[in-house]
This record gives structure tokens, C-alpha cells and sequence, in this order.
């Protein structure tokens, strides 16, 4: 089958994973990417994504590949210019079925599949899923069963299917496959790696918290052994040639016998600089330290609030002042660079409490900070907590819901105190690198009522929220706009493609290696084992529910 994928604004780890797969089971691959110049969360001017390309060159693209398939991948914050796409593309291709997946459509599957445009989503991971999905189409058969869809049929009746477990090891997929992404110039000096699925925590503004609480009954957390992440990095290195790495785990380093064995694969084998994400409690004295023998060079840690309360009650981040202070000290220890992170505009927040994110951010001699505003992401246990409690209003959900603004720009929350979240967030990374003489000046500023000059302060130094980073894209953009103009024009796919139909439906890797054999196993064992095992079971359940769910968020407005 001829499976065309579109995504906007980066490289997908995801789709690159998705599209490795599916060609290893005969499909044919091709993606359109576009930069997503004007409307990349940071600024919104779309004209600009028009300047060097257009909608026409991504829709003849598209015409010519003659997909049998379309695929998008949905964030909420690109949710608006994909459905817009979607609906182009549904008017001048009609009999192609369109499917959507992503963050987006698996946390409002309701509201998703409910527009034309959609025929399928997928909720949760899409591998074995688009597998099922193209060898149904290639045999003509029909397709309303597969599992983790929700699939519209030509009644327009939705069948809702059930989801399937994790895709477990990760190793049983082929390394996800950068090359389409590469074309378009998407990929930076610095690449993006990744080597875990899922998260060990549970914050309550973050995904994690409600895609942990739907996979409660098995472990979504998953990593790559060591073998094969070094195995991927060594084919990337010598394909891509990059400076650096960065690793884009949601935490990387919370397995230290993991870190012990691939430092020295890494050391021995690739040996470039990287980057990684950290929190207060997994940074520890060993871990650093084998980061910094690895050849790490910075790490992003998250604190979010500078209010132990906020962070403990409402965040559910179980991390002390003295914890974060003694994280970030070690982290200096090791030589490695901090770039500490930061949100405003929690609900409940009060100005002296964004101030205490200036005050402890003061005791972490952190490199830079990035500050982000609140966004309610849909179905997060923040989210749910703000519209129970009042902060979010049906309407602004509702333009959440459709993906409007973004954690850069915008507060959505009906708060007291609007004009100080956007205050705070705009001064911190510029707080952060003021000499302690100057610092009286900024306060000065940030006392002010909210006028031009934040705004102004804020546009000027956003380059400061990660320069090295921002250096590299200043660089490498003309390189990306070339290739993007040269890549929507060339159609480089095999033109002597055949499908060649490969029937295994219930084959592939990944269903050999999560199908379980207990069921034959227990026929032999005494029923008062199983009976034990199977109490065991049930409170090993309970406490990973509690470790990775920690339920509802119980906020003492008094404490
Ligand atoms: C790596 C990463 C990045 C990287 C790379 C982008 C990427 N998506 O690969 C960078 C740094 C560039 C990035 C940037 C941003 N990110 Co980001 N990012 C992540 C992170 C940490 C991991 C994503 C990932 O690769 N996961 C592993 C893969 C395997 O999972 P997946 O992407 O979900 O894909 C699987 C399924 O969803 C499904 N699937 C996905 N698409 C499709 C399509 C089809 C057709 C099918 C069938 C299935 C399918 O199959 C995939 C494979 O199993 C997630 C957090 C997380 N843990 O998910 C945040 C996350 C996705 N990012 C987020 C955000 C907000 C952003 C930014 C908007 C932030 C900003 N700077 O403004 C930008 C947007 C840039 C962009 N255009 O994508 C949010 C999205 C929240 C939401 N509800 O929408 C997340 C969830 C972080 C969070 N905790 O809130 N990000
Ligand atoms: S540590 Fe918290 S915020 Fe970071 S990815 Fe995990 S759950 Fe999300």
C-alpha cells in the first residue's frame, strides 16, 4: 500500500518509529513535512509559512504520490493547521481514507473522530495498529476491528475498538528511520534520540498523568537496552553526522545498571556531547556522575514552581526546596550545564508565590532557565482540577480543545492575577542571567503594571531560554528552507513500487513477543498458588496505580 505521512514544525520521533515499521512490512513511505515557520508556538504570523512554499506544493505533492492511505499526527498545539489539511486534502482526494494520531486524538477521541475530515484515529501507540490496518486494506477486507482505532464506517456508525497492550520490548521495533525527515532538513546538528517510552512520574499537568492512569493494569514505561540505542546512534552518526545528541526522554537517566552499561558504549562508540532531561529526585550523586563520564554536557530539570506547596499539593512533584538546591548543586559538581524549568499561571498561584520561583531559582546557578505559561492540556489531572474549580471556562477549553495558542503566549485561566503570569514568565530567563547589582532594576520592571516593555523584554531575550539551541536553528534555517522547497518538489519515492502483499496478519514481532503463556502454565500449578499469585498481582497492581497515578489532586487552599 502507498502511505503518505504529514507533520509540521519538527522531526517525529513517533511517525520516524511508525514509518520504519510499516515500510518493514512492505508499504510504501512517503512524508511531507513543512517547517511551520510562521506558526511555531512562538510566533503567530502564518503569511510567513507561505513565503517560501505553499499549501499548492503540498497538496500536488500529496496528489502525485497517489496515497492509499493519509496520514496525520496530531499535538494539540498543532491540532488547527492538521484538521485544516485534513479537510483540504478529504476535498480533493475523497475516497482516501484519512487517519489521525497522536497525543491529540487519543486524549478527545469523541471530539476528533466527530469531524469529516477524520475517518480513523488512533488512540495510543500506531504500529501495530497501521500494520493491521494496511494488510486489511491490502487484502480488501474490512477494517472496523482493528484494535486501538476508532473507526467510522460508511453509515458513519464509529466503532470504538479496544486497546491493545503496550508494545513491549521496544526492541522488537526497527529503529525508527530519520530519512524522510532529513530530506526536508528537518534534522539539526543536534538529534534527537530517544530511548524510553513513557514517563516513571506522574505530574499532574503533564500527559503522563492521564496515559499512565489508562495503562494502570500494565507498565506503559519501557526502555531500549543498551545494544540498541547504541547500535541506532552509530547508524545515525554515520548517516547524519551530528555535533551533538539530545536525548528527549521524558527523564533519561532513572536507571542507574542501565546508565553503568551505556556509558561505556556510548564513551566507546559515539563519544559527542548530549544533552538529557533530569528531575530533583533522579538526579543523584551517581547518576550524574555517570552522565558527566558519558559526555553529558547539560541537562534540563524540571522545578515548574518555586512553592513547595504548589509543587507538592497541586503538581504532585514530591520535590523539597532542599532537593531541588542539593540537585542542582551536584549537577554543577559534575561539571554539567543546568537549564532550569519553570511554568506560571498554575490555578491557585499567587504573586508571591511566582516570586518564590525567582528566589529559589537564585540558589541554582542554573545556565539558563525556560519559563512556560500554564496550558491546560486536555484530560490532565490539572486541567480536569481548573474546570471543577472554576479557572477555565467551557469557551477557552473549547478553543483548547481545537489547540489555540500555546504554553509560550498564552494563559487560559480566568485568574486574579493574568497580567503577573505574564510578567514573571516573561523576566526569568533574563532574571536569571541580570548580574546581582542590576537585579533591583528588573524588579523595578517587574513591579510595573504589564505594558509594552515586558512584552518587549520577553520577545527580545527568548533566544536566552536555550541559545545554543537557538544558535543552531539561526544556522541551519536556510538550509532547511532550501531543502524543504527542493524536497516538496522532488518526488524521489520507488516508481517501480509493487506492494507485494505479504499475508501475516496475526504474525509480526511485535504480537510474538506480548503474547502471554501463562495460560498454559496455570492448568499445572495448585489452585492455592494461583490464588497467592494472584493476591500478589492485584497489590503489585495497587501500588504501581499509586506510583504512577496518584489519583485526584487535593488542594489545601489554607497551607
Ligand atoms: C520528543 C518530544 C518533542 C521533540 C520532538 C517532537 C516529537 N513529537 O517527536 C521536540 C523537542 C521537537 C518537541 C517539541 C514540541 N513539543 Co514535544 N514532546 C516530545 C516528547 C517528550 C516525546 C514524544 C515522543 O516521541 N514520544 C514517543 C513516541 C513513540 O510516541 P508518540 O509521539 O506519542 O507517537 C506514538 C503514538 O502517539 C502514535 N501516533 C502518533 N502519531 C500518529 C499518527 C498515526 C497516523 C498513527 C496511526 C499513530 C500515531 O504512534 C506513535 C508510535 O507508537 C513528548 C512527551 C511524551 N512522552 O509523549 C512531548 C510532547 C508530545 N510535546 C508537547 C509539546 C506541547 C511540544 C511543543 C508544542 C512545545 C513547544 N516548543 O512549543 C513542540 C511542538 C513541536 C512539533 N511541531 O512537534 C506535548 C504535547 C501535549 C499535547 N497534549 O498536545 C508533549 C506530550 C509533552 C507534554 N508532556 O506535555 N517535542
Ligand atoms: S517528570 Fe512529570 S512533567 Fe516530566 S514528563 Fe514525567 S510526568 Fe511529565
Amino acid at each position: 500500500m502507498r502511505v503518505l505521512f504529514y507533520y509540521r514544525g519538527s522531526e517525529h520521533i513517533g511517525l520516524e518509529s511508525i514509518m520504519a515499521y510499516i515500510q518493514s512490512k512492505g508499504h510504501l513511505v512517503e512524508l511531507i513535512y513543512e517547517p511551520a515557520l510562521g506558526d511555531n508556538g512562538y510566533i503567530d504570523i502564518p503569511a510567513l509559512n507561505n513565503f517560501f512554499y505553499n499549501d499548492e506544493l503540498v497538496v500536488n505533492k500529496a496528489i502525485r504520490f497517489k496515497p492509499d492511505l493519509i496520514c496525520f499526527s496530531a499535538i494539540t498545539n498543532l491540532y488547527m493547521p492538521i484538521k485544516n489539511l485534513a479537510r483540504k486534502f478529504k476535498e480533493i482526494m475523497p475516497d482516501i481514507p484519512i487517519i489521525v494520531g497522536g497525543i491529540h486524538p487519543t486524549s478527545l477521541p469523541e471530539e476528533t473522530i466527530s469531524e469529516d475530515c477524520f475517518d480513523m484515529i488512533c488512540l495510543g501507540e500506531g504500529e501495530g495498529a497501521l500494520e493491521d490496518l494496511l494488510q486489511k486494506m491490502r487484502e480488501k477486507r474490512s477494517y472496523n476491528d482493528v484494535k486501538n482505532l476508532w473507526v467510522k464506517d460508511s453509515t458513519g456508525h464509529i466503532h470504538k475498538n479496544a486497546k491493545r497492550p503496550v508494545i513491549r520490548p521496544l526492541e522488537s521495533l526497527p529503529n525508527p528511520d530519520k530519512s524522510f525527515f532529513a530530506k526536508y532538513g528537518a534534522l539539526t546538528s543536534r538529534i534527537m534520540i530517544m530511548t524510553t517510552r513513557g514517563c516513571p512520574f506522574a505530574c499532574t499537568f503533564c500527559v503522563n498523568s492521564f496515559r499512565n492512569a489508562a495503562y494502570s493494569g500494565e507498565v506503559y514505561l519501557r526502555q531500549r537496552s543498551v545494544n540498541n540505542v547504541i547500535a541506532d546512534m552509530v547508524d545515525i552518526k554515520n548517516k547524519y553526522k551530528p555535533k551533538k545528541f539530545r536525548f528527549e526522554d521524558d527523564v533519561f537517566a532513572f536507571n542507574q545498571k542501565w546508565l553503568d552499561e551505556f556509558k561505556v558504549a556510548y564513551k566507546e562508540k559515539i563519544n559527542l556531547p548530549f544533552h538529557c532531561y533530569v528531575t530533583p529526585s533522579t538526579a543523584k550523586d551517581s547518576i550524574l556522575k555517570s552522565l558527566a563520564e558519558a559526555g553529558c554536557e547539560s541537562v534540563s530539570m524540571g522545578i515548574q514552581s518555586g512553592s513547595e506547596h504548589i509543587r507538592m499539593k497541586l503538581l504532585h512533584r514530591r520535590h523539597s526546596d532542599e532537593l531541588i538546591i542539593a540537585a542542582s548543586q551536584r549537577i554543577k559538581k559534575y561539571g554539567l550545564k543546568l537549564q532550569a524549568e519553570y511554568i506560571f499561571g498554575f490555578p491557585e498561584e499567587t504573586p508571591e508565590e511566582m516570586w518564590k520561583s525567582y528566589e529559589l531559582n537564585d540558589k541554582l546557578n542554573a545556565y539558563n532557565t525556560a519559563s512556560f505559561i500554564f496550558y491546560p492540556y486536555p484530560k490532565t489531572a490539572l486541567a480536569d482540577y481548573s474546570i471543577e474549580n472554576g479557572y477555565l471556562s467551557k469557551e477557552n477549553y473549547d478553543k483548547i480543545k481545537d489547540g489555540y495558542g500555546s504554553y509560550h503566549t498564552s494563559c487560559w485561566l480566568d485568574l486574579p492575577y493574568k497580567d503577573e503570569v505574564y510578567k514573571y514568565n516573561a523576566l526569568l530567563p533574563v532574571w536569571n542571567v541580570t548580574p546581582k547589582f542590576l537585579k533591583p532594576i528588573l524588579k523595578k520592571i517587574l513591579k510595573m503594571k504589564y505594558n509594552w516593555i515586558h512584552k518587549f523584554i520577553y520577545m527580545a531575550t527568548v533566544p536566552l531560554i536555550d541559545f545554543d539551541e537557538f544558535i543552531i536553528r539561526i544556522k541551519e534555517m536556510p538550509h532547511m528552507i532550501m531543502q524543504t522547497r527542493k524536497a516538496l518538489k522532488n518526488d524521489d519515492w520507488n516508481k517501480d513500487y509493487k506492494d507485494s502483499g505479504i499475508k501475516e496478519l496475526e504474525s509480526d514481532l511485535i504480537k510474538k513477543n506480548i503474547t502471554s503463556k501463562i495460560d498454559n502454565i496455570e492448568n499445572l500449578i495448585p489452585a492455592n498458588i494461583i490464588a497467592k499469585q494472584k493476591l500478589e498481582k492485584e497489590l503489585k497492581d495497587k501500588r504501581r496505580k499509586e506510583h504512577f497515578f496518584h489519583g485526584k489532586i487535593k488542594f489545601d487552599k489554607a497551607n
